[in-house]
């Protein structure tokens, strides 16, 4: 596939795929349920943190993303909370990229 060429479309074909590849496990094939959105973010997002999370912490974090309440992420769910988490890697790069006293 050419179009697999352009990282962006990749980068989004990996959110998808990622999606698929944890809420297929258990449940509803669709949705993320509080076990595999756990162990998609341990696994594919280590860098957030969820390795230090204690289980108060990731239930509040489950909580906010869980928009509609049916106690399972879906994609739209899942979704806003990439666009979040690259909001947060924006700021970061550009406070990296500010010129800093040395
Ligand atoms: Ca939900």
């Amino acid at each position: 596939m050419a179009m697999m060429a352009c990282p962006l479309e990749q980068a989004l074909a990996v959110m998808v795929s990622t999606f698929h590849k944890y809420s297929g496990k258990e449940g509803d094939k669709f949705k993320l349920s509080k076990a595999e959105l756990k162990e998609l973010l341990s696994r594919e997002l280590p860098a957030f943190g969820t390795k230090q999370m204690d289980e108060g912490e990731f239930r509040r974090l489950m909580n906010d993303l869980d928009h509609d309440k049916d106690s399972e992420v879906d994609f739209k769910e899942y979704a806003c909370f990439l666009a979040c988490v690259a909001m947060g890697y924006n700021e970061f790069f550009r406070d990296a990229q500010r010129p800093r006293k040395k």
